[in-house]
């Protein structure tokens, strides 16, 4: 063992002691481990005991001494189980910009615990010391002796201690800084979170142990035929490689690689993940691996997995639990990655850092394409115009290449990494393209991507994230412009020579985003565009409880941070606890491996995948009249080759017209056997065409024209001619309504749009230039109309009440007519609004308020869209029925709250008593409803749904249009075509 005492820790930019080991593959080996994992003594002090950082702390000779002392479990981090708490900042760091120093406060967890070797460990060999993630430094010592410290959070690293080791009890202790010359590395949009949080182990390192070993299992695309190729550390003269299902046996020597051909052997795709089971031994040391055979190549522009272009669908992942923060929980995770697969996500980007070890293992059993990203980010340089960045200073050198190669050892030999990310938001530099350099000569066997490349100076695909459509074509169409505000012709040029992909898009902050068809519509267009990665897979909330003891989720500020980004951590397509959002459901949508054609009486079935053939689904179809299921059946379709269709007919009972008003066929291509991460019965793809109906009555009958007879009794208005109950049931309003909770789209000013490209491409970017659409619309007074009738007629059939809707010291406003009539059994409104003044904004909404008593109902049942909510620019998920959902259940639990429930396409709504119902025609359209328990003045008011007011009434809205989402938190804003821009609209409601 080399002296670890070479270089101090901290106040350097050394990553660790020499004492380290050098890093290798994470495998399954039949060597005696001890896991260290359990109940350790932890003491929290706030500073790096300075006395002691050139000395052996007493605890780590003594144990613990003295009182401050606790339980902690391991792995955890300490801020989670009540020692400090945690801190969240986006890009900048929370300490002063002095590399490589960090604050003398500097929280500091001292972990000890004894270690009895059992009587049978064995004498022969060594042992190492495993530490499989510490957050930031962590010092250990074994029986009061050094043995070594190193930075690199995310990362493994092991120690030779045989000989401190003795038999018996022995003392391990670490000693874990918070912040250390690593944190400059680890400036990752997530919680700062110390702590021993992965495993900590004993490994028995037998004589003759193979201590690496680095298969690459490639497939020839044309031929079938695989090869391994073998490389192995090990001071054995032979290894021995069992492949059983192919019958391969092999002595190999470990002097060079060995290249050994297996025959024709199946391909592992994300798609079919087929893996073999392979033996690699030594006399020593036996490991067992699941191998899968596969070639990524780039071939110019194209990005080829198996010989086909790989075409990410793919999103962010970091490690994130409510309650163990970034502690691996496998059954968490192998639940997330099921919910995945279910939502036709097949790829995963590892923001920003590797994964826990076995997270790869469940991608290579359960089918992802990942790329795999070193744990490096050091965007705080941003905030400082990068002066001083790491990444461009030789003193960092080593650093960099420490951390890329103990991402790359670890996990080199699984079939699902198929590309390596040096890291996210470094800048660029000389470090960069070091680290780059490095991976070429040891595993050329997977492209290297790094966004920050923009010059694609030593990357082998072109990256990007959160570009305007605008931008995407400016890449790979005809048109010639720079790729790049910083880049020059050549650089373009190399950059549209290469396989593009967009490592971030689509971020889902709260109430969206929009426009994902948009960019899925520009990857199925443009052949060198691969797809890529929304951000990001889950919101990073952690649990937390208020002072009377109301448990929520706690985003940043919610735990004293003296400086902090707030919500930004929350930008998950599924919420901290787990739950979907609807944007999951839109990506389903988008990402469905079929997708169905109805020409007449034909349908077609393209299979969009590009592995597997459809043997595995069955198609069915079913009619629905006024959203009622009439009639069904299942289609009989050949399975379909990967990218290619099949055209069946229709059956006759599908295509007759039916009697009603409204009739869909709807596909669905359902799993036929249960796989790993859902059952037969699954739709992996689903859609839906409107059918033919024979009108039975017209539609009109159900507008809201002048009807027949006087008002119907059972409706009450006030003396301004204002609804005030309906049949018995008490309601307010309907008051015309503009503002809608702003969406965290809405809030923002385009984060990360603000380094805009081009000014050519900055149509519907975000843009620090414009404020965010919410201010605009709160500096107009939409969140606060107030109200004038300004006339009541009555003409014997219908009650016409003239309203001016307009916020205080503005001349601007909406003008509404509500024209009442009805008969015994409904009361008709036809409401027609128009703007007055000159209105320079965008709405986010326009329609209608009622509200009603709390106890109308606790659900709600409609024939519209569902079963989720939609928006203009995000109505991929959805589709026309009949549903009920209580009505808790309508909204989302975005992290705050905000808007969330809209259903366009309404046609009939039933609350407890009170039916709603809709028609179109005669200018009106049918309106988006939604029922909640607070107004959206309440939502906006408040930071997390538990300051909410206690709910005293239900509200309804029914907009005639609703402002789209956009992605503006981070990415474009809403589209132009989506955006609602004042103007004149009308709705047809029934109430009976
Ligand atoms: C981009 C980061 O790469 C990612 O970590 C996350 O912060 C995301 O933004 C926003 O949530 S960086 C941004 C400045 C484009």
């Amino acid at each position: 063992m080399s002296a670890p005492h070479a270089v101090r820790p901290l106040g350097t930019t050394t990553p660790g002691s020499d004492s380290r080991l050098p890093p290798r593959a994470r495998v399954r080996s039949d060597a005696r481990a001890l896991s260290l994992d359990g109940v350790w003594r932890f003491r929290l002090t706030d500073h790096a005991p300075l006395d002691e950082v050139d000395g052996i702390p007493p605890f780590a000779v003594h144990g613990p001494d003295g009182a401050d002392w606790h339980d902690l479990v391991v792995p955890s981090h300490w801020p989670l189980h009540g020692h400090g708490s945690p801190w969240y900042t986006n890009i900048r760091y929370p300490f002063p910009v002095d590399p490589p120093h960090v604050p003398d406060t500097n929280p500091t967890g001292d972990h000890v615990r004894t270690v009895d070797l059992p009587d049978d460990w064995p004498a022969t060999g060594r042992t190492v010391l495993r530490l499989d993630g510490a957050e930031s430094l962590a010092h250990v010592w074994v029986n009061g002796t050094e043995i070594g410290w190193s930075t690199g959070s995310r990362l493994a690293v092991e120690y030779d201690v045989t000989d401190v080791l003795r038999p018996g009890t022995n003392t391990v202790a670490l000693r874990v800084h918070q912040w250390s010359q690593g944190s400059y590395l680890e400036d990752q949009d997530q919680w700062w979170l110390p702590g021993v949080f992965r495993s900590v182990a004993l490994e028995h390192r037998p004589v003759d142990a193979l201590d690496d070993v680095f298969v690459t299992a490639d497939r020839d695309p044309v031929t079938g035929r695989g090869r391994l190729r073998i490389e192995t550390v090990t001071t054995a003269g032979s290894v021995t490689v069992r492949l059983p299902e192919t019958g391969l046996e092999a002595r190999i020597s470990p002097a060079s690689p060995a290249h050994l051909d297996v025959g024709v052997v199946d391909a592992w795709s994300a798609e079919i993940p087929r893996l073999y089971d392979l033996t690699v031994a030594t006399d020593g040391e036996r490991v067992r691996m699941r191998v899968g055979f596969r070639r990524v190549e780039v071939v110019g522009d194209q990005l080829l997995a198996n010989g086909v272009p790989l075409v990410f669908h793919g999103v962010n992942r970091h490690e994130t639990h409510p309650d163990l923060g970034r502690v691996f929980d496998e059954d968490v995770v192998r639940a997330d990655l099921a919910l995945m697969k279910r939502h036709n996500v097949q790829a995963i980007r590892t923001a920003h850092q590797p994964p826990h070890p076995r997270f790869l293992e469940l991608a290579d059993e359960l089918g992802f394409w990942v790329v795999l990203e070193c744990d490096l980010e050091t965007h705080g340089f941003w905030e400082v115009d990068w002066v001083g960045n790491p990444s461009d200073d030789p003193t960092w050198r080593d650093a960099y290449l420490d951390r890329v190669r103990r991402t790359v050892e670890r996990d080199k030999n699984h079939a699902s990494v198929v590309m390596w990310s040096l890291g996210n938001e470094s800048g660029t530099g000389r470090n960069l393209a070091a680290m780059a350099d490095w991976i070429r000569q040891r595993d050329p066997s997977r492209p290297i991507h790094y966004e920050g490349d923009v010059d694609g100076a030593y990357t082998d695909v072109y990256s990007r994230m959160y570009p305007t459509l605008e931008e995407i074509d400016s890449v790979c169409g005809t048109v010639t412009m720079p790729v790049h505000e910083t880049s020059g012709p050549a650089a373009g040029a190399r950059q549209r020579a290469k396989p593009f992909l967009l490592c971030e898009y689509g971020h889902a902050m709260g109430n969206g985003p929009g426009m994902l068809a948009e960019y899925q519509e520009r990857i199925e267009r443009w052949p060198s565009l691969h797809g890529g990665f929304v951000w990001e897979w889950r919101d990073h909330g952690l649990r937390t409880r208020t002072a009377d003891g109301t448990t929520y989720f706690g985003y940043g500020g919610d735990f004293g941070e003296p400086v902090h980004d707030g919500v930004f951590v929350m930008d998950g397509l599924v919420l901290s606890d787990g739950t979907p959002t609807p944007a999951l459901a839109d990506l389903a949508a988008l990402w469905a491996p079929v997708r169905f054609v109805r020409t007449g009486s034909s349908l077609t079935v393209r299979n969009l995948r590009a592995h597997a053939d459809t043997a595995d689904l069955v198609v069915s179809w079913e009619l629905r009249v006024d959203g009622r299921a009439v009639d069904d059946g299942t289609l009989d379709v050949p399975p379909v080759r990967p990218g290619s269709e099949a055209t069946v007919a229709l059956p006759s009972e599908a295509i007759a017209p039916r009697r009603g008003h409204r009739a869909h066929l709807t596909f669905r291509a359902d799993l036929r056997a249960d796989t790993a991460w859902a059952d037969a019965g699954h739709a992996v793809a689903s859609g839906q065409v409107a059918a033919d109906v024979v009108a039975v009555e017209p539609v009109e009958a159900e507008s809201g024209r002048p009807g027949r007879t006087a008002l119907p009794v059972s409706a009450v208005f006030s003396d301004d001619g204002t609804l005030r109950s309906w049949r018995g049931v008490p309601l307010a309003g309907p008051r015309p309504e503009l503002w809608r909770a702003p969406t965290e789209n809405d809030r923002a000013a385009g984060q990360g749009s603000s380094e805009t490209v081009l000014p050519e491409l900055t149509s519907g970017r975000g843009d620090e230039s414009v404020p965010p659409s919410a201010d605009r619309w709160r500096e107009r007074g939409l969140d606060r109309l107030t109200h004038r009738v300004l006339s009541l007629e009555t003409d014997g059939r219908a009650l016409v009440q003239r309203v001016r809707s307009m916020p205080a010291g503005s001349s601007t406003g909406i003008e509404s007519e509500f024209r009442w009539t009805g008969d015994d059994g409904s009361l008709r409104l036809r409401w027609t609004t128009v703007p007055i003044g000159p209105w320079d904004c965008t709405w986010p909404r326009i329609g209608l308020h009622l509200e009603l008593p709390e106890d109308l109902t606790d659900d709600a049942s409609w024939w519209g869209t569902g079963p989720h909510e939609s928006y203009a620019d995000a109505r991929n998920g959805v589709e026309v029925g009949r549903f009920t959902a209580p009505i808790d259940d309508l909204g989302i639990r975005y992290a705050r709250p905000q808007e969330t429930g809209h259903r366009p396409g309404l046609h009939e709504l039933r609350l407890g008593p009170l039916v709603v119902a809709a028609a179109e025609g005669h200018g009106a359209t049918l309106p988006g409803f939604q029922v909640a328990r607070h107004s959206a003045q309440q939502w906006s008011a408040v930071g997390h749904a538990h300051e909410l007011p206690a709910s005293d009434r239900l509200h309804l809205y029914l907009d005639a249009a609703q402002h789209g989402l956009g992605s503006r938190a981070c990415g474009p804003d809403v589209l132009p075509r989506y955006a609602l821009w004042p103007r004149q609209v009308a709705l047809d409601i029934t109430f009976r």
